[in-house]
């Protein structure tokens, strides 16, 4: 991928910071300064928040740590240190106000490029550098998507805006594939960008499944709700069973039945729920009731990496369901360029060689798979930013959504959150073990 010479690293760092900061600002400016304080939902922290923190996180790991510079605001370190106070209690810490915020983002980032300019970037300092510019990229996508959930949280009039996503062609797309059984190589070692949780490469054998070749649909969606799915017990776990009552939850988060119908709210538009459009919004529990009234079951995280990654005819896994090439608007729905997920087909140069859809972009797909580290894991540069997850109360999301930069996404790229959390981009796909005789 990147050949990485001090050069190329220098100008293509530069790059993906100012593209991320550019989405920053824009999260940030669409809002007052009232909205940027608030606390939209219990969930969430004040935008506010995520903006400094991202600038606290760019000065520890670039300004100071890469750079060698002195702290520029020492005392805030632990306000922005989201091991140190809940999402819920930090409306309540003396934050930075909007304007003080956006000038400590500001500096921070004049620090940043010099120490970008100026750092001997060599030998394996290069690499590590690189790293760490690279991880911070990523890391201020990631804070601006969960700004964009906290912009879905937020009432009021629409402030976000982009054109609709692509329609897909006329011709409807098989239900599902055969992904045939194997071993595949799952995890990488050579993606410069990839975090600890991602690495080693290591073999895993898959045996056959059949997987959808789209996420589901909300049209499918309202078959299982209108046909008794959230009232029959059978068809969910007993967790599942127990946060759907003790919720109170009758729907996908934002959706509401009214006469004629299921609508929704979408960054503040009412609108019908399009029946074409990958579900999202949805929990870990209410993917896998779905999954059960359709007999069918969630993937398990290899599953899904074998069917993104692995080419049958080399053998070898791939970057990117289409290829190793970066994504492009052609291949999947990521960055916020539109403000929804695409109907179901719509991104046909963006399928894998088997013919699966929409695994890159849309919305995030729950695995079965609780979090792990791989076989041969190490933490780095920091054991918080994973390891400490590890355990069966995360599951796994992959793929990214409609709301993920390129930037912070992969084949290999792992999500994970509590399988009763919604307000998330997430929708999801199903699978199944084949029928006697399926398997050629
Ligand atoms: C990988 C999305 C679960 O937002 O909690 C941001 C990413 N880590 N700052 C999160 C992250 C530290 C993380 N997720
Ligand atoms: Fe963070």
């Amino acid at each position: 991928l990147l050949e990485l010479s001090p050069q190329n690293l220098r100008a293509h760092a530069a790059e993906a910071l100012t593209r991320a900061r550019a989405r920053s600002i824009a999260l940030t400016d669409a809002v007052d300064d009232e909205d940027l304080v608030r606390q939209h939902s219990k969930l969430m922290s004040p935008l506010v928040w995520d903006l400094a923190h991202i600038g606290s996180q760019e000065e520890l790991w670039l300004v100071r740590d890469v750079g060698g510079r002195e702290p520029l605001r020492p005392e805030i370190d632990d306000l922005y240190d989201a091991f140190q106070h809940a999402r819920a209690d930090r409306p309540s810490l003396p934050l930075l106000g909007p304007a003080e915020a956006r000038a400590y983002v500001r500096e921070v980032r004049e620090k940043a490029f010099d120490v970008l300019e100026k750092a001997p970037l060599e030998g394996s300092r290069l690499t590590e550098s690189a790293f760490a510019f690279g991880m911070i990229t990523q890391h201020e996508q990631q804070h601006d998507e969960t700004m964009l959930a906290t912009h879905q949280l937020r009432q009021g009039e629409p402030v976000l805006h982009a054109p609709e996503p692509p329609r897909p062609p006329a011709a409807r797309l098989p239900a599902e594939v055969l992904i045939p059984g194997g071993r595949f190589t799952m995890g990488t070692t050579a993606e410069p960008w990839a975090l600890d949780n991602e690495r080693p490469a290591h073999e895993v054998d898959v045996p056959a499944f059949v997987l959808d070749t789209a996420p589901v649909t909300c049209g499918a969606y309202v078959e299982f709700l209108d046909s008794g799915g959230y009232q029959d017990r059978r068809f969910w776990s007993e967790a599942g069973w127990a946060y759907l009552n003790d919720h109170a939850i009758t729907a996908p988060r934002f959706w509401r039945r009214e006469p004629g119908g299921w609508w929704r709210t979408r960054f503040g538009v009412h609108e019908p729920v399009p029946s074409g459009e990958p579900v999202v919004h949805v929990s870990f529990h209410e993917a896998e009731a779905y999954a059960r009234w359709a007999g069918k079951r969630l993937p398990t995280e290899p599953e899904w990496e074998k069917a993104a990654r692995h080419d049958p005819v080399s053998g070898r896994s791939r970057r990117f369901p289409w290829g190793d090439e970066e994504p492009t608007a052609e291949h999947a729905n990521l960055g916020q360029r539109h403000l929804r997920p695409a109907a179901a087909g719509a991104y046909p140069a963006g399928a894998s060689p088997l013919g699966v859809h929409q695994l890159i972009g849309d919305v995030w797909e729950w695995t079965s798979t609780s979090f792990h580290g791989y076989p041969g894991f190490s933490a780095f540069p920091y054991r918080e930013y994973s390891e400490v997850f590890f355990g069966p109360e995360y599951k796994v999301l992959r793929g990214g959504s409609f709301g993920t930069d390129a930037a912070a996404i992969r084949g290999t790229f792992r999500n994970w959150d509590y399988p009763i959390r919604r307000q998330i981009f997430a929708g999801f796909r199903c699978a199944r073990d084949p029928r006697p005789g399926e398997v050629t």
